[in-house]
């Protein structure tokens, strides 16, 4: 976590990714809206006491690390723009490429807290540049869609992944995300918190085309790393998973 007044940045690609782009094909993805500009470090993500992002007038008082992981396809990159542009565009092709970052603040209880949100690119290929990003990380989505088992079946591998590389005490999130689709969910609700339970992880359905549920996952994410980096003994403490599944829209627990 970083905690200074600084200007933000829009968030940047990492160069090494960059060199990546010839080899990644065009597919159908969400479409990004205009570069962010070079402000990214060098040498990876930025240090968490160093204010290495400019441009922009935003302030920030905490600032933390979240990133999105899980396959290809299952709608990181469109959850980040919904929750950055609130906008979705289908059918544009352009991809995610190793890794990018995009930045938001949000006001958590008077609190400006920065989220810094690293998309990554869930290609095999792109792997071991995902790998170095991960020890960085504060909080974890991690996404499968609802219309495709494979992607609900590689979860464990990711869950492996992180385990493996990111911090222990890192913030876990599980999205099943593509709820407003038309296509069969081949992944049902149930499932999703079952698995969510057996590793006690928070969880939420999510649609990047209609916007369900991805403030909500964000604005999580942000009062937990908040809360435990600013321990004020006159507030409530936050309950991550009772939040999520008071607030989260279309859950079990409220429907009729
Ligand atoms: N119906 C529906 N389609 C989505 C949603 N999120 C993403 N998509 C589509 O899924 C495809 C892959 O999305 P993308 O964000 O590029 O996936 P990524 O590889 O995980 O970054 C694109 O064609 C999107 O338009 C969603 O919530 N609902
Ligand atoms: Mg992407």
């Amino acid at each position: 976590m970083s905690r200074k007044k600084t200007p933000k940045s829009k968030g940047a690609s990492v160069p090494a990714a960059s060199a990546l782009a010839a080899a990644n094909g065009p597919r159908l993805a969400c479409p990004r809206t205009a570069h962010p500009g070079p402000d990214a470090p060098p040498n990876g993500p930025p240090q968490a006491n160093r204010p290495s992002l400019g441009g922009g007038s935003d302030l920030y008082d905490v600032a933390f690390k979240v990133m999105l992981v899980g396959d290809s396809g299952v709608g990181k990159t469109c959850l980040l723009v919904r929750f950055k542009d609130g906008a979705f565009l289908a059918g544009t092709f352009i991809s995610t490429v190793g890794i990018d970052f995009r930045n938001k603040v949000l006001d958590v209880d008077g609190v400006k807290v920065k989220l810094q949100i690293w998309d990554t690119a869930g290609q095999e290929r792109f792997r071991s540049v995902t790998h170095a990003y991960y020890r960085d990380a504060h909080a974890l989505l991690l996404l499968y869609d609802v219309t495709s088992k494979s992607s609900f079946d590689n979860i464990q591998a990711w869950l492996t992944e992180i385990q493996e590389y990111a911090q222990h005490n890192a913030v876990l999130m599980l999205l099943g995300n593509k709820v407003d689709s038309a296509h069969e969910h081949v992944v049902k609700r149930e499932d999703g918190e079952k698995l969510a339970k057996e590793y006690g992880l928070p969880f939420m359905e999510t649609s990047a085309k209609t916007g369900l549920n991805v403030d909500l996952a964000f604005t999580a994410i942000a009062k937990e790393l908040k809360q435990r980096s600013m321990k004020v003994p006159s507030e409530p403490r936050f309950r991550l998973h009772d939040y999520v599944k008071r607030e989260g829209q279309g859950n079990s627990c409220c429907r009729p």
